[in-house]
């Protein structure tokens, strides 16, 4: 009778579950660059607060900017860099202000960093600094000096001087497909201003790039050319900071004797800045507030650092970035070499337009 009657009440119990609809589990759309976050602060994350992480990546300014333009992305986090994407989401009410009372970590962050990119958003209000570096030239140096042994390994002469890229078009040379992120850094070696909007100076870089372009192995997403540079693949490539370092890493662990080093170009190199923001229409805004005060902490931040080679902005994180990570200058640009950096803005559209079709021109090489 008794095992009867249990059955009956289990059976009971059952129904009543299966009739209650599942609790629909929170989830956050995340929208961040490849290779740019440690899987461990994710997984932590999700298990600290019960909420899904959906994670998807992007690898250029262009791509992130294709997809938030559409509006209705469904993202509730994204990682812009402060100029020139951030700045014009901002400026767009594209962005949510960020409610700092839910983000009790902000202060984690260096007041001077934050002055930096006040410029791109005067009173911090819609974003915290996720990581930054430069732009330069990941290489291998023993190729290098084997093929182009009086070519200087401080400059953007190596790639541009076509002389130097012809040499070294045996190696493998690439740069990355980003027209935001490649022109400044041109116009900068012919003496031009970064953020020159002059037809003239375009033209000038443009020319410079086509005159290397006949020895480029590739024009390639910047998430293309982490690995095959790590397997040897490219001897230069025109890149991220923390990607070349990455390479190396990656390179030295693979022990098959794939040198790799990175060169911030002594003309100045590009410093950015990626921010953490959320789309004015998320989903989720108050997960994604979770998740920006947890990334915000220094262990987290500091696990970043370590796994992706980029410099945060959490100063109480640097004591627990790995030594060889924290002393690297290229990682963690000395004062000198920052003084030797130079920052983007936004360009008018109809500017933006004509670097971009300058740039479509390149990769056609026509
Ligand atoms: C990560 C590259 C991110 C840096 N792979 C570009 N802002």
């Amino acid at each position: 009778m008794l095992p009867r009657l249990l059955a009956r009440c289990l059976c009971a119990a059952a129904l009543l579950l299966l009739a209650q609809p599942a609790r629909a589990q929170t989830v956050l759309n995340v929208y961040n660059w490849s290779d740019y976050i440690d899987p461990y602060a994710v997984a932590r994350f999700q298990q600290e607060t019960g909420i899904r992480v959906r994670y998807d990546v992007f690898d250029s300014l262009e791509t992130l900017e294709g997809k938030l333009s559409a509006g209705r992305s469904g993202y509730d986090i994204i990682v812009p860099t402060s100029e020139p994407t951030f700045a014009r989401l901002a400026r767009a009410g594209a962005l949510l202000p960020l409610d700092r009372g839910k983000i009790p970590n902000w202060n984690n962050q260096d007041p001077a960093l934050l002055r930096r990119v006040e410029s791109s958003d005067s009173g911090n209000r819609f974003g915290a600094i996720y990581l930054y570096g430069t732009i330069g030239l990941a290489i291998r140096p023993d190729r290098v000096r084997a093929l182009a042994p009086d070519a200087p390994l401080d400059s953007l002469d190596l790639l541009m001087q076509p002389d130097n890229a012809r040499r070294l078009s045996r190696c493998g040379i690439a740069i990355m497909d980003s027209a935001i992120d490649v022109l400044p850094s041109v116009l900068r070696w012919r003496g031009r201003d970064p953020n020159s909007t002059d037809p003239a100076d375009l033209r000038a870089a443009e020319e410079s790039l086509m005159a290397i372009r006949p020895h480029l192995r590739a024009i390639v997403a910047s998430g293309n050319i982490m690995d095959a540079l790590a397997s040897g693949e490219y001897c230069v490539a025109l890149t991220y900071s923390g990607d070349a370092i990455q390479a190396q890493a990656r390179a030295r662990e693979a022990g098959r004797g794939v040198d790799i080093g990175f060169i911030q170009p002594r003309q100045g190199a590009q410093l950015w800045f990626d921010m953490l923001a959320i789309p004015a229409d998320a989903p989720n805004p108050d997960a994604a507030h979770a998740f920006i005060n947890f990334l915000l902490r220094p262990e987290v931040m500091a696990g970043i650092t370590n796994q992706v080679r980029y410099p945060n902005a959490v100063p109480a994180a640097t004591p627990m970035v790995r030594e060889s990570v924290r002393n690297d200058p290229n990682v963690y640009p000395t004062p000198e070499m920052l003084a030797r950096t130079f920052a983007v803005g936004a360009l008018a559209p109809a500017a933006e337009r004509a670097r971009s079709r300058s740039w479509n021109r390149v990769k056609a090489g026509r």
